[in-house]
């Protein structure tokens, strides 16, 4: 019955998603989904319109990975949203401050756009980390290298970003227009992006650009360089023509959260090298028939990618002990908590 909803199918409803929604969903809620996120509540659109509305308390004991977030299908009934339908794709970070705490960036997204901003050549290596987070998140990667204006030399800040864009299309995009219909074509109609990468970046006067209309905030970059957030929420804007966008605050750093298979996608290159090492456990530094350092005579960059592998790898290693280390203490409480539960029983 879902189906029939002219909404809900602009916002990207699908089968799939309705009979997901028919398993986990309380009698008389409606599906809805999420356009943004405020630290107790969330902006809502269903078949009915839009709405503000609050997490049930079964929903706050037990949120999705990363918490609800943009993007999100959630069943809501009236004001309150009662559970999250079980995600397609969830693009999650580790929390700032927090190694054990995973963010949900957004939800049920088709492509993850990272935006490096030109001017000052590409940032290869957080472009890398970025890939990682993106591939991992179960959607498929683009880099966009926003205000190609600035770039001084197009064809190598293209060439820099496709040496380590590992196949994902790479697109130079300038709001003013060049590289806009490509960034459209990405998301047909029903389709959702997110769009991460650092403050200054130009991610909302690009979602401006592509809806012809001044729908978000930007803002000029400080002089000083310093830190200064124009967007602060995640929300989900509807292209015209079809399509939607979730901006996204710019994030000075974006943490590996489960992201081991993103790193092996992006490093791929130098995974298949590395298993052309005569010793399986090569840690290519100066073992004989190292098939990496030997690739590395003739590209030194390639070493550079394999401390950049190793640094997320390292990290990521980091981040699932911190997880390991906060369930053993969850288990623990759960422990205590039981043990004193059984004492304080009457014996029978
Ligand atoms: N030259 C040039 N400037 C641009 C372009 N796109 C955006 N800008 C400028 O860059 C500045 C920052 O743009 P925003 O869209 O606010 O950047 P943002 O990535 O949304 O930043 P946060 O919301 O803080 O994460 C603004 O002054 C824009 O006018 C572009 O294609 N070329
Ligand atoms: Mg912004
Ligand atoms: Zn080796």
């Amino acid at each position: 019955m879902h189906m029939s909803s002219a909404v809900l199918s602009r916002l990207g409803w699908d089968e799939s998603f309705a009979t997901a929604f028919d398993a986990m969903a309380p009698p008389s809620t409606v599906p809805a989904r999420v356009m943004s996120v405020a630290s107790r509540s969330v902006t809502v659109l269903a078949e009915n319109g839009q709405r503000d509305a609050v997490y049930s308390g079964r929903l706050r004991a037990a949120p999705p990975p990363g918490g609800v977030t943009t993007g999100d299908w959630v069943a809501i009934d009236g004001a309150t949203v009662h559970g999250v339908v079980p995600r397609r794709s969830a693009l999650l970070r580790r929390a700032a401050g927090n190694a054990a705490v995973a963010q949900a960036v957004a939800a049920n997204v088709d492509v993850v756009f990272i935006a490096v901003p030109l001017g000052l050549g590409v940032t290869v290596r957080r472009l890398e980390r970025s890939l990682a987070i993106a591939w991992s998140s179960g959607a498929r990667p683009v880099v966009l290298l926003t205000k190609s204006d600035l770039s001084v030399d197009l064809a190598c800040d293209l060439e820099s970003a496709a040496a380590v864009a590992g196949g994902s299309e790479v697109i130079a995009v300038c709001a003013a227009g060049p590289g806009l219909a490509e960034v459209r074509s990405c998301l047909p109609a029903a389709r959702t992006g997110a769009i991460v990468g650092p403050s200054g970046a130009g991610k909302s006067t690009l979602i401006n650009a592509l809806c012809g209309a001044s729908r978000l905030a930007t803002a000029a970059v400080r002089d000083d360089g310093r830190g200064r957030h124009t967007t602060s929420n995640r929300e989900l804007v509807e292209l015209p023509g079809g399509g939607l966008l979730i901006d996204t605050p710019g994030m000075r750093e974006m943490g590996v959260w489960d992201a081991q298979v993103g790193i092996d996608a992006v490093f791929a290159d130098v995974g298949e090298l590395a298993s052309r090492c005569r010793f399986s456990d090569c840690s290519h530094d100066r073992e004989p028939g190292c098939a990496v350092r030997d690739a590395a005579d003739s590209d030194p960059a390639i070493l550079d990618r394999l401390a950049s592998l190793r640094r997320l790898e390292r990290e990521q290693r980091f981040q699932d002990l911190q997880v390991d280390a906060r369930l053993r203490a969850e288990a623990r409480r759960e422990h205590r908590r039981w043990a004193r539960a059984v004492r304080t029983q009457p014996h029978r």
